[in-house]
């Protein structure tokens, strides 16, 4: 069995006023050409197929797109999991029926874990759910956490599971190594709960062949080579600029298995640029960039100007400034309060224009900030 694994799509994703659903039509189109050349028995989607439980329309059209393309053009079944971001039941729309299909969507959990049986391999479908909903599909009041949840849900599996045969777990979660710095998070992703931990342990799984894992966006092993998050197909964050992105091939028997990342070429990188404002606004790119500027003082409209040779210009911030910030904010407060609001003009068409306001405009200044007074004044 050989079987593609990726994860944490989020169709429809706006980064920073951004919208990414160009850049994911542009990556899940050429997945499915790759699939059309490789040799492959099923995909995996390991949750978080939206970015959000309502989704917009065109994020609808895109996946629609996409699982036709893959089961039909390419041939593939698909098998798909809710992550927390979708919407369990919305996703789960017509699975049913898919499933006759080959499109495997599990968006509920259900008492008894989805098994989707492809040649000779067993995938079982877990869902996202909070440990509250899993403690009451259960039954079960010695849930506490999702650790305790997840525990029980795979005690269900292993029930009915042929420990001779090959078995997949397809979840989504945040999985780690004993604590929390065992693997590697990033900013786009949302806590999966409030007040309790959000963490299960690797050990967990150790019945499985294979864990393909969704939720976190930077792909990576946890403990085992066996058990991965294939991380998300683009970058989604600023933290991700230097992630590798990736979909995972897994070569897989009872014997052995074999995991090859294939590198994902995105319409446009996403990337920080550092220099002064000076040297940066001289560059151009197409690329999502994150500008960090060196300058020890304020550049005026420096964003507005940068658009101009950088359309993809993202977010921006003073390196230096960042620390003395907090002190010199006070300072700046105590100077401001003192002055008035002609010299505060003053002071900024100065900054702005980088000239002195002449006498016909200071008059003209005045003539408007009399008449503002007199119409509050009223
Ligand atoms: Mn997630």
């Amino acid at each position: 069995m050989k079987f593609l694994h990726t994860a944490d799509w989020h169709i429809g994703k706006i980064v920073n006023e951004f919208s990414m659903l160009e850049d994911q039509a542009f990556v899940l189109n050429q997945l499915v050409e790759d699939i059309k050349q490789m040799d492959i028995d099923a995909v995996i989607m390991a949750g978080d197929l939206y970015d959000r439980a309502i989704p917009p329309k065109e994020a609808v059209v895109l996946a629609t797109t996409i699982f036709n393309r893959l089961v039909k053009e390419a041939g593939i079944p698909v098998l798909v999991i809710a992550g927390n971001h979708d919407s369990n039941e919305r996703l789960e729309y017509g699975a049913e029926l898919l499933s006759s299909s080959d499109l495997h969507i599990e968006g509920t959990v259900k008492e008894t874990v989805r098994k989707v049986t492809i040649k000779d391999t067993n995938f079982y479908l877990l869902p996202f759910a909070d440990h509250v909903t899993i403690r009451q599909l259960l039954e079960d009041d010695e849930i506490k956490d999702i650790q305790d949840a997840t525990i029980k849900q795979i005690e269900t599996i292993r029930q009915e599971m042929n420990p001779d045969e090959v078995n997949v777990l397809i979840a989504h979660g945040y999985v780690v190594n004993g604590g929390k710095e065992s693997v590697e998070d990033s900013d786009s992703e949302r806590p999966l709960s409030i007040g309790t931990a959000e963490y299960v342990d690797v050990d967990v799984f150790e019945a499985f062949d294979y864990v393909a894992l969704g939720h976190l966006h930077k792909a990576q092993k946890v403990k085992h080579e066996t058990v991965r998050y294939s991380g998300s197909p683009l970058k989604y964050s600023k933290s991700e600029v230097n992630h590798k992105k990736q979909y995972l091939i897994v070569d897989i028997s009872k014997e052995s298995t074999k995991v090859e990342p294939v590198e994902i070429r995105a319409l446009r990188d996403m990337k920080t640029l550092r220099g002064t404002f000076s040297d940066l606004v001289t560059g151009e790119s197409d690329d999502f960039i994150f500008f960090e500027l060196e300058d020890d003082h304020y550049v005026m409209d420096a964003m507005n100007q940068l658009r101009r040779r950088y359309p993809y210009a993202m977010g921006l911030e003073y390196v230096y400034q960042k620390n003395e910030r907090s002190t010199d904010q006070t300072e700046i407060k105590r100077t401001i309060e003192k002055k008035s609001m002609i010299e505060l003009f003053e002071d900024f068409y100065n900054e702005y224009k980088d000239m002195e306001l002449d006498d016909i405009r200071k008059a003209a200044l005045h003539g408007i900030w009399e008449d503002v007074q007199r119409a509050e004044n009223k």
